[in-house]
């Protein structure tokens, strides 16, 4: 079996369990010192950094939020002082502000190993070619699978996203072996490809490494006989590091996750009470080794399922969790970008000239490609305004929409009173895609 890291991959439960309760009490003592968010939240429960004495008292610790990454913007959870803080990346936050994650160089170090060890998982190694059309940027794509890629000594091409005719050209001139993108962006690709008439053939590609955004399984499937290659789930978040929290195998029941840095528990979504091995809930992840922003049980809000046995297809002894199920929240990811509702409204609430809270969202994917929506009403004054007036409103619209979501979005203006009143904040979401 192609191993990264043999000994771990394939400890058993009870050295795991010695590892990660040896690092669990190591962290809560760090971010009791460190953080004074956490302290005070200990404080208020009357939790001592010793009343954690293995991994098993993990529930005693209370749960991190976006919200709580929010009201300590940009640096109040870094447990770490600034300098050795080497590398900063920020995902989409609920309102205008980014969630923002800092590392040590230690903790780049511990995520290069994942990506190391998930592109390992596919089967690759220090022999492939690795063709990164994930964002190099703020968000963690690019360079998470970046030197996770380098790490385990593949060539690693850093092409980032866009141009997919230079993609294809690159691809076919480089001879790389392995494709790094979302699952929505290699359909593109291959769609590109039938419309050049570029047969799989004259590519090199056998293995993909699909992630960043929910993926059914008769998608992998479409992939794979499109492009003529294996496709693989990564998952992860930028909270916890970013790509490599876990990687799928190929076993149907799901992905493996980084256990000994990523500590996973599922939790029903209403009472937040632990759930067993084979019980959907959500996902909730602590980060036993990160120095730089360490969070203790922090929601994903991802559903998942997790499953402690040995894999019957790799004999990796790392916990499965299950292909994301959905979210517990209304976040939508259009094309790999995390978009939240309330981004959206914050957005539309700033603007004179439209009701802000009467709007609707529609996503639907056109041509493989997501597209987004947003209907608003007009104020009465501008309906009755001349023409000039409203294309000025939709235009400023669109331009703070682009600016606060990162993607571009139809703006489309409706008369006054036009939408229906919506009872909660879902109703005002369609999501045509059929994923
Ligand atoms: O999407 C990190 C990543 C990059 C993962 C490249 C895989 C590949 P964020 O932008 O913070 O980080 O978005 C995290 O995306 O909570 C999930 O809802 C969703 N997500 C990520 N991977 C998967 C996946 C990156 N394989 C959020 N399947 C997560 C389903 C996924 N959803």
């Amino acid at each position: 079996m192609n191993y990264f890291n043999e000994k771990i991959e394939t400890m058993s439960r009870e050295d795991m369990k010695a590892l990660q309760s040896e690092r669990l009490i190591d962290l809560v003592k760090r971010v009791y010192d460190n953080v004074p968010y956490y302290r005070a939240k200990m404080d208020k429960i009357n939790l001592k950094p010793s009343d954690i004495k293995s991994i098993d008292d993990i529930s005693k610790l209370p749960f991190t939020t976006k919200q709580d990454l929010r009201a300590n913007y940009p640096f109040g959870l870094f447990a770490v002082p600034k300098k050795e803080i080497v590398r900063l990346h920020a995902s989409s936050g609920t309102t205008g502000k980014l969630t923002v994650v800092g590392y040590t160089k230690r903790d780049l170090e511990d995520w290069a190993e994942c990506g190391a060890r998930s592109l390992a998982i596919a089967g690759c190694t220090n022999d492939d070619v690795v063709h990164i059309s994930y964002g190099y940027g703020l968000f963690t794509g690019g360079l998470g699978m970046h030197y996770g890629s380098e790490r385990l000594g593949a060539m690693t091409i850093p092409v980032s996203t866009g141009n997919t005719m230079r993609q294809i050209m690159l691809l076919r001139d480089f001879a790389a072996t392995t494709i790094c993108c979302t699952p929505s962006y290699a359909i593109f690709l291959a769609e590109e490809m039938e419309k050049a008439n570029i047969k799989p053939s004259e590519l090199s590609l056998k293995i993909g490494v699909f992630g960043a955004e929910p993926w059914s399984d008769s998608m992998r499937i479409e992939i794979e006989k499109r492009l003529n290659i294996k496709a693989y789930d990564i998952y992860g978040l930028s909270e916890i590091s970013g790509p490599g929290v876990s990687m799928g195998c190929g076993d149907k029941f799901g992905l493996h996750v980084m256990e000994d840095y990523f500590y996973p528990e599922i939790v029903d979504v209403d009472t937040l009470e632990p759930l067993g091995d084979n019980e959907k809930g959500e996902l909730v992840f602590t980060t036993l080794n990160k120095q730089g922003i360490p969070l203790i049980r922090y929601r994903t809000r991802d559903i998942s399922e997790l499953k402690h046995e040995t894999c019957p297809v790799c004999g990796r002894t790392l916990v499965r969790m299950k292909r994301v199920q959905g979210r517990s929240d209304d976040m939508l990811i259009i094309r790999g970008v995390n978009v939240f509702p309330s981004q959206i409204e914050t957005v539309l609430l700033g603007i004179s000239g439209v009701i802000g809270s009467h709007y609707k969202i529609i996503v639907d994917r056109i041509g493989n490609l997501d597209v987004i929506e947003i209907q608003v009403e007009m104020s009465e004054a501008i309906f009755s305004d001349e023409v000039k007036s409203v294309e000025k409103v939709r235009k400023d619209v669109e331009h703070d929409m682009q600016s606060m979501l990162g993607i571009a979005a139809k703006i489309t203006l409706v008369s006054p009173n036009s939408l229906p009143l919506s009872e909660g904040k879902t109703a005002r979401i369609e999501d045509k895609r059929k994923i």
